[in-house]
Formats: structure tokens, sequence, C-alpha cells
């Protein structure tokens, strides 16, 4: 197997703008710190639904004109200084909201550059915590990787070791709640989320509009669906963005459980389902690509699920079956 170093990213559901496609962002460790930049556009819009409803989202974006959620990933190592440019088109303020780093606040109609220094190694969400968890659950969320300052295929100095690595967000919609804060009101009935999304998408089955189309089928998505040759190691860092908690389920291989909410576990478990705190909870696994030890004849390639075992993640529109929060595992 040839040592591939690329990290997979990509958008989300976007509107009135082209999707950016994969986005396929390259990795590569240096010898010296950098400044990490990034600009993201606060702005708003509707995604459609797998029923065909269209919500009411926010997202930090990369354009004015777009709608992106969750954002696109940041990237940084150990020593860096991450400057981050919000320019908030909306007319409300919001912030960029690292816990335990950084929160500042971006009044509306103006720009902000929040810089700060690379927190140590790991996996951060970075959100909006005005009016929490409003405007997290609308869509302001994304994901910063911070890797290790000397080498570029460990989650943390000493961790166990991968090859690529994906970002998977999670996010639960409650269509009644997104209306009413659309309107800036604040929601006054209880959180029934219809809608459960992986990097913004949801599943599409077979003879369903959009099967196999990568930017609305997250089983397809280049961002959400694991690709890979047996012995590719892959480092997923998970990260809860939604109200509910969730039982994260993969097929084919076991994951090592590196990491749960920030903090490295003390025994790395292999595991087949890993628990996600709801509101901001965070796991780091890897999926070793290890020759799926349960078939027989014994086989090297072929396609494996990975979905939630709360079946209500599993639907959309309060039944639809495999419109939910899941993706694919391809042994190629
Ligand atoms: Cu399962």
């Amino acid at each position: 197997m040839q040592r591939r170093s690329f990290l997979r990213a990509g958008t989300a559901g976007a509107i009135g703008t082209v999707l950016g496609g994969s986005g396929l962002l390259s990795w590569s460790p240096r010898a010296q710190a950098a400044t990490v930049s990034h600009t993201y556009y606060i702005t708003d819009g509707l995604i459609p639904q797998p029923d065909g409803v269209s919500v009411y989202f926010r997202g930090f974006s990369d354009s004015s004109g777009g709608l992106q959620v969750p954002a696109q990933p940041i990237i940084a190592r150990e020593g860096d200084t991450i400057r981050v440019t919000v320019v908030n088109t909306l007319s409300q303020s919001h912030r960029f909201t690292i816990d335990g780093v950084v929160s500042s606040s971006v009044s509306g109609g103006t720009t902000r550059v929040v810089q700060f220094s690379a927190p140590s190694a790991g996996s951060y969400l970075f959100y909006d915590s005005t009016s929490e968890p409003y405007n997290r659950l609308l869509g302001l969320h994304g994901a910063l990787a911070v890797m290790p300052a000397s080498r570029d295929d460990e989650l943390y100095a000493g961790s166990r070791r991968f090859d690529q690595q994906y970002f998977w967000i999670l996010n639960d919609i409650d269509p009644a709640w997104h209306d009413r804060l659309r309107q800036n009101r604040t929601p006054s009935t209880p959180f029934v989320p219809r809608y459960f999304t992986i990097n913004g998408r949801s599943g599409r089955p077979p003879g369903a509009p959009g099967n196999g189309d990568p930017d609305i089928d997250a089983m397809h998505a280049h961002d959400t669906a694991l690709h890979g040759q047996v012995g590719d190691r892959t480092l997923i860092r998970l990260f809860n963005a939604g109200l509910a908690a969730h039982s994260v389920h993969w097929h084919a291989n076991h994951v090592e459980w590196l990491t749960q909410n920030g903090v490295p576990r003390p025994d790395v478990w292999e595991k087949d389902i890993i628990y996600m705190r709801n509101n901001r909870g965070t796991n780091d696994v890897i999926f070793p690509f290890d020759r799926p030890p349960d078939a027989w004849p014994p086989v090297t390639t072929g396609a494996y699920p990975m979905h939630l075992h709360d079946e209500m993640t599993q639907t959309a529109g309060g039944g639809l079956y495999m419109f939910g929060a899941m993706t694919d595992i391809y042994f190629e």
C-alpha cells in the first residue's frame, strides 16, 4: 500500500452557487509554523430535505452568495496561528466560538478577524454560540483539525497512526424550530427532529431522487463515504452539532476508539458501536480497513454501511427509511 497523506473534506448543500466538488485538501508536514487563514461568510437560505421540504439554515459559507452547512474544515498544526475572517452578511450579531479556545462576536453587517494560536493536537468544533443552541443547530458550525507539530499521520503525538482522514459532523433538524428562528423568534415547541444529516446530507436509497449523486446522497458523498484498500487506516473525526445523542455503528471492521470528547481514552478499545454525546460531543476513531473478518469466503473488496443505531436517525420526514444519517464504506 502506498502511504497517502491527504484529507478528505468538502462542501455540503449549497444554495445559489456551484458545489465545490469533493475538495480533497492536501496536508504535508512543514518545518516552520505558519499562519493558516480562512474566510467565512455568515449567510442563510433554504436547503431541500429528502421529503422535498425546504428548510431554513444559516452557515459559515465560502462565499457571500452561497450557503454551506457545515463549514469547510480548517486544518492547522500545533504552533500555527489561525486567522479566521468572519464576514457577517446577516443583520443579527453572531459569534465564532471554539470552547476553551476562542469566542468573538461579529455584529450584523460587519467583518471581524478572529486570530488565535492553534490549540493542542486534536479535533475541535467551531460554532456560533449566540442564543445557544439555536444558531449551532441552524448550521453555523464546522470542524478544526490541529495536527501534531512533528507528524502528519498521528492524531496526537504518539497516537496510533493513520493514512487518511475524514470529518463527519452530525446534525438533527427540527423544521418547526428552524422556521421559528428564521423569524428571529425563540422556538416554543418541544424539539422534534425530522431530518438527520452527516456533513449536511442525508442518505438517498436506490430509486430515490438523488441516489448516487455525491452532492446530495450521504452514502456517496466524497467527504463522508470512506474509500480505501485493505490497510488504508482511516482517521474519522466525529462531531455532534445536534441536540440528540447517537450510537454510531460501522460494518466490516471495528474501529479503534482514540478519543472521546477531546480526551484520549486510557485504553484504545476496538468497537463496532460508539456513543456520541449530544451538544458538541466528539470522538476520534480509526477505521483500519482490515480485511472484513467475518466474510466467508474471504474478501478484500466490497461495500459496507455505516449507520446510526438510534432508529429515528435512519429516517426523514417522520418515517422515510434510509433517508437519514448514514454513509458507506468502500473496500476497493
Ligand atoms: Cu448496523
